[in-house]
């Protein structure tokens, strides 16, 4: 399971820690990037200490692949623990408008004081930080209106520090070194293997469809019934294993012998989730 195979992780943390300590006095906001399906997994719980009091946004990002009443309960989650929170998609450009005025706002004082000085003209720059494959470098390129930072379908891939110039008055720095997500618990793993932040190679790619389907069940029923052509019994008369064969079934993934192929259901399974074939979904919501 991914709680066991990422282990080697705090080492490279502690490298992490000390690049962005390294670069964070030459920036005024940090972005701190979150997948909306999953922000409390997709968040580094170290964050807030590396920040060192910096000011900064938090930005859920592909929130088109999320549900939107779960994403406007995640902005007033974290606005309730005094952060500035908006939802962005970096594919479809939704909400980007909003983050320069909204850093502005964030760095008013900051930025009366400029004035005062006679440097109102004067850039902003943010760091950009966030675990592989939260769309960093989409968001980078997105704003700069030009493919500048390298864009990885395959998470972990570490960029080279560079700052880039945006149209918006922002420049902005990909983040230095790699930010990866802590595994406190089963849950995130699986969470952050479902949604495509862990290569599906270190994981056993039925396994994780089966929960998968588990986890529909519970946070998705309709639109799962809706995808698969299932009934509302088929989800109650069956478990997670016994409803993942029967979507196979209807699917008609079957091998000689009138066995399923299991392989090819979990692969579709998890391409439909994570390009939202199956709907907007998000798995986790804020806790009260
Ligand atoms: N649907 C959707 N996909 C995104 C979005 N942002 C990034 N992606 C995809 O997520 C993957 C990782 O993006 P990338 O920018 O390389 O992430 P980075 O590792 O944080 O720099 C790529 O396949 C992107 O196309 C978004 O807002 N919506
Ligand atoms: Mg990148």
């Amino acid at each position: 399971m991914p709680s066991q195979t990422i282990q080697w992780f705090p080492g490279h943390m502690a490298k992490t820690r000390r690049q962005m300590a390294e670069y964070l006095p030459e920036v005024d906001i940090v972005l701190e990037l979150l997948d909306a399906r999953i922000p409390l997994s997709s968040r580094n719980p170290d964050i807030k200490d590396m920040l060192q009091n910096k000011p900064s946004l938090i930005l859920l990002n592909k929130s088109s692949l999320a549900d939107q009443a779960s994403t406007a309960k995640w902005v007033k989650h974290f606005a309730k623990e005094g952060i500035m929170c908006l939802a962005i998609d970096c594919m479809t450009g939704d909400g980007l408008d909003r983050i320069f005025p909204v850093v502005c706002d964030i760095l008013a004082e900051k930025l009366e004081r400029y004035r005062q000085k006679g440097m109102a003209g004067r850039r902003l720059k943010a760091m950009v930080v966030g675990i592989p494959n939260v769309g960093k470098s989409s968001l980078i390129n997105r704003l700069s209106g030009a493919k500048k930072a390298k864009v990885e379908d395959r998470p972990g891939v570490t960029v080279a520090r560079q700052w880039i110039s945006t149209s918006i008055g922002l420049d902005l720095l990909d983040m230095p070194g790699v930010l990866w997500p802590r595994f406190e618990n089963q849950i995130v793993g699986q969470n952050l293997a479902m949604t495509g932040a862990i290569r599906d190679r270190i994981l056993d790619v039925e396994e994780l469809a089966v929960l998968l389907v588990g986890r529909l069940r519970e946070c998705a029923p309709a639109l799962l019934c809706e995808r698969y052509k299932l009934s509302e019994s088929d989800l109650t008369n069956t478990d997670d294993y016994d409803l993942f064969i029967l979507i196979g079934k209807k699917r008609g993934f079957l091998v000689r012998g009138g066995e399923i192929n299991e392989l090819r259901t979990a692969e579709m399974l998890l391409d439909e989730f994570r390009g939202a074939a199956i709907g907007r979904i998000t798995l986790e919501l804020p806790t009260e």
